[in-house]
């Protein structure tokens, strides 16, 4: 089909669908390259070894990409072709009349140096590094690239030996050696067939940390990992992560690491958090260096997670990889939820699921009901690297987690052994991750595979009825799900829904669900199969009073309408035996003060809400037996993000006064408990990172928050204390973030201190801007306009990108949807100052406008006008523009 779709006015862009897919027509048997390093001219070569596939058409021409290469040689079987025996075509080069079996031979010159988009062979800090997934393998070389061509690849590294050391490619090395004029070479090859997207290089001079890991068949695997020079005493924990993750997997998925070596490289300029090109992550510094005065306990966890999920693409990923891009999730929504489940099995598994279901509520959610809404497995896409989004991600791992959740943990690892056994060294789809699953167990996912091919987020409307002398309690089941760009009617999903019964002094009834004929709801375990449009599922044996505790775990990715009462939710809140939901009940509860607070703030009236909400939170805060982490997640109310994606359409001015006034008023009525539990989590002696310690801190700071609120100077001094005194990053950037966005008279020379004693530790640098970014106060605006030409910020730089600007815009609602427009203003001014620099984070940016349609008029001309405008700018990146076009759509 390949159409050309006109998108938005005065623009032609190619879009790309899934149902066009055609299987490549040749046979890359090996790929030989070869790299003279230079920063404005590097040569890179290339023997690919080509063979006719047995069922392609012997007049298929051979198509290979590229972009931004400087064509020096092109030979088929020795021979140099001339101009007329090929042709350019946009983003590639096409051969007609190729042999049935060749050779092709190019050379091709690159500029490393002038490459800002961080895509391909590029520059960071004076090493080179490569980025090649989704696409950027076409500018190091011609070649197909596509994740279904797989290919062994043999690479030679040559530059001058003593400002670039250490050369490394995935695989083993396998020769190297000294040349002339200072120079120096490394021959790597791989093994394993494997995609151009993840082909890596680097080379640069590096610290190096070594140490080696044992598999479970006794095979020794050496580990190293290469950071910028003095950055050493800040790779440990890193290399702790990494063997944990190589054990968990052996022991949980049976799935062991097959190279001799396995490499990482640390780079400070990277569009995302970390690339797992075999045998050679490159990871984003944020990742991989972390240390007590640097890094906040969020951090190691992190740290941890994204070591996890890189290792743990090694198979899914690596092993078994994508057809197409439309297949994304099959690797990234299997892989989060492996490193959910690793980082749950290493930290707190209910902490761990709170952290990941808000990430769904504040994001996924969003993006589903925007402009980008797009199914896990997108049906199409203009630019390929906007579809890395938290849908193919972290909706991706939610529908993995309902595999789990409906076939077993045995019956979920069972089809994996399946999927691995089937198609190890393969490029596959979705469609054979859910056969390798349905053959596994015999169970039928027809009605699931909706999951994949539907976007938007379903509504499940819950109503109960009790009969009181049945002693029933039936409840009325309906699914309904949004009209989504280019998706009208939905079919009904098949969704696990997990429940409870709680009686009422807060045991777990057992659940007696009753057949009643034909359409009646399956009930196995605590899990209701809602498959229907509308269902009714009957309970006997029911205590009167008895309260449901729904989604419990959030067992599906859903919005879920049931009518609390407030007092039910106060119930839940302190009784739920289910952590999640206890968890769930609070949010809902504050949720619920906020949005009467709302209402009474729009009709003019004065403040209130009911006391019971104050009782209920002093009772989780003094809770002995609830952990600080959980208590810490419990007491914080929702941030506006997640509370616009609850209402049709949102008046910012009284979301966010309404939250803060519920906050202040917790704080006051709350006030000798909350300095109560803040000194006796507060935590001054030696350092500690074990699991209490750490929730101590998060309670700690928690405490903290709502005592700021007071804006009390004995409060200020508190907080001034605890900056002064830290020895740790978790309490030192608490502190300073609170005074920062407090009403502290001598607020900017406390953070003029901090980034003083900081300002060469480029990632506590980062903190800094974001705590200057996310200040509510009406100043931040001039502050991060002044910010950008500060020695601190560098816009090539995305992680500077991601604190100042992208912070601004999503940590920062009060002032980025300020009323006179400044906040969309300064946006749509870095939006058009990036796009031609780094195409991918001017992109991500964009997004921020994308809820436009959710606030009140004025708001909505002003975020549209700059849209309008950004479209509007020459030679507009494709990247920007797909997101630009679709939120006017
Ligand atoms: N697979 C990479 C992401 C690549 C993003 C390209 N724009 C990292 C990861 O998910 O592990
Ligand atoms: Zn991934």
């Amino acid at each position: 089909m390949n159409q050309q779709e006109n998108v938005a006015p005065n623009r032609d862009v190619q879009v790309h669908y899934r149902s066009d897919y055609k299987a490549y027509p040749f046979d890359i048997n090996s790929v030989s390259l070869s790299f003279e390093l230079d920063p404005d001219a590097t040569i890179v070569s290339s023997i690919l070894d080509i063979k006719r596939k047995a069922d392609a058409e012997n007049n298929e021409p051979l198509c290979l990409d590229g972009v931004d290469l400087e064509l020096l040689t092109i030979e088929i079987n020795g021979k140099g072709l001339t101009e007329d025996e090929y042709r350019f075509v946009e983003d590639g080069l096409e051969i007609h009349n190729v042999p049935d079996a060749f050779e092709l031979k190019t050379r091709v010159k690159i500029s490393p140096e002038t490459n800002t988009s961080l895509e391909g062979l590029y520059l960071s800090s004076g090493k080179y590094c490569t980025q090649c997934e989704a696409e950027g393998f076409r500018k190091i070389t011609f070649y197909p690239d596509r994740p279904d061509v797989m290919s062994q690849f043999t690479v030679r590294i040559e530059a001058s030996k003593s400002d670039f050391p250490h050369l490394l490619s995935n695989g083993n090395r396998v020769d190297y050696g000294k040349l002339e004029k200072g120079k120096h070479f490394a021959v790597w090859e791989d093994p394993f067939k494997k995609p151009s997207y993840l082909f890596a290089l680097c080379a640069g001079d590096y610290d190096l940390l070594t140490d080696s890991f044992q598999t479970m068949s006794g095979r020794e695997v050496r580990l190293e990992i290469y950071v910028d020079k003095g950055k050493l005493d800040q790779c440990h924990h890193a290399m702790a992560s990494l063997k944990k993750a190589m054990k968990w997997d052996e022991e949980v998925f049976g799935l062991e690491y097959d190279l001799d070596i396995y490499m990482i490289v640390a780079v400070g300029d990277f569009n995302m958090g970390a690339m797992e090109n075999k045998g050679l992550n490159i990871f984003n510094t944020k990742y991989v260096l972390a240390s007590q005065d640097t890094a906040t306990d969020t951090d190691f966890i992190d740290v941890e997670g994204v070591i996890g999920h890189e290792y743990f693409h090694n198979w899914t990923g690596n092993r078994v990889t994508c057809r197409d891009w439309f297949q994304l999730s099959l690797k990234e929504g299997l892989t989060v939820f492996r490193d959910q489940e690793f980082t749950a099995d290493q930290t707190d598994h209910g902490v761990k699921r709170i952290e990941d279901v808000k990430v769904i509520r504040s994001h996924q959610f969003a993006e589903d009901a925007g402009p980008m809404a797009h199914p896990i497995r997108p049906d199409s896409y203009i630019e390929m690297n906007n579809f890395y989004t938290v849908t193919v991600y972290n909706k991706g791992a939610e529908v993995i987690r309902m595999y789990q959740t409906l076939l077993g943990r045995d019956g979920f690892k069972r089809g994996l052994d399946v999927y691995f056994e089937r198609h190890d060294g393969q490029a596959v789809t979705c469609e054979d991750f859910v056969r390798a699953m349905e053959d596994a167990n015999h169970y039928d996912l027809e009605q699931f595979r909706r999951w994949y091919s539907q976007a938007g987020t379903p509504e499940v409307h819950i109503r109960s009825y009790y009969d009181a002398e049945k002693r029933q309690l039936s409840l009325n089941l309906k699914q309904t799900c949004p009209e989504t760009p280019g998706q009208k009617a939905k079919a009904p999903f098949h969704i696990p829904l997990k429940l409870g019964l709680l009686d009422s002094a807060g045991a777990n009834i057992p659940l007696k669900p009753l057949l009643t004929g034909e359409g009646d709801t399956p009930v196995e375990g605590d899990i209701v199969h809602l498959k229907q449009a509308e269902q009714t599922v009957i309970f006997d044996d029911v205590p009167e009073g008895t309260i449901p505790s729904l989604l419990r775990g959030f067992s599906a990715p859903v919005k879920l309408d049931y009518n609390y009462s407030l007092n039910e939710l106060i119930f839940l809140f302190a009784h739920d035996t289910d952590s999640f939901n206890r968890w769930q009940a609070g949010q809902e509860l504050f949720s619920h003060v906020i949005f009467g607070l709302c209402e009474q703030l729009a009709s003019g009236k004065t403040l209130n809400f009911n006391e019971s909400v104050i009782k209920a939170v002093k009772n989780i805060l003094d809770d002995p037996d609830l952990d600080g982490q959980f208590k810490s997640l419990a007491l914080t109310i929702p941030g506006v993000n997640t509370l616009i994606e609850e209402v049709d359409s949102v008046n910012i001015d009284h979301l966010t006064e309404a939250r803060h006034y519920l906050k202040q008023r917790l704080a006051e009525e709350l006030e000798l408990d909350w300095l109560l539990h803040y000194q006796t989590n507060h935590q001054t002696g030696e350092f500690e990172q074990s699991k209490e310690a750490v929730s101590k801190r998060a309670l700690s700071g928690t405490c903290l928050s709502y005592l700021m609120t007071l804006e009390k100077d004995a409060v200020y001094q508190l907080a001034l204390q605890q900056l002064d005194d830290a020895n740790n990053m978790t309490d030192a950037s608490t502190a300073l973030k609170l005074i920062m966005h407090s009403e502290y008279d001598d607020k900017l020379a406390v953070a003029e201190d901090f980034y003083q004693k900081w300002q060469n530790e480029d990632l506590v640098v980062n903190k800094w801007l974001l705590i200057m970014a996310t200040d509510p106060a009406d100043e931040t605006i001039d502050r991060i306009e002044s910010l950008l030409d500060h020695p601190s910020f560098e816009l090539k730089n995305p992680n500077k990108v991601r604190s100042l600007i992208g912070g601004f815009t999503s940590a920062n609602p009060t002032q980025f949807h300020r009323a006179d427009g400044r906040g969309y203003q300064y946006l749509a001014r870095q939006i058009k100052s990036l796009y031609a620099v780094n195409p991918q984070t001017a992109a991500r940016l964009t997004g921020a406008f994308n809820r436009w349609r959710k606030f009140d008029e004025k708001r909505q001309l002003m975020m549209r006008e700059q849209l309008e405008e950004i479209l509007q700018m020459p030679e507009l990146s494709k990247d920007v523009y797909e997101i630009a076009s679709k939120a006017l759509k």
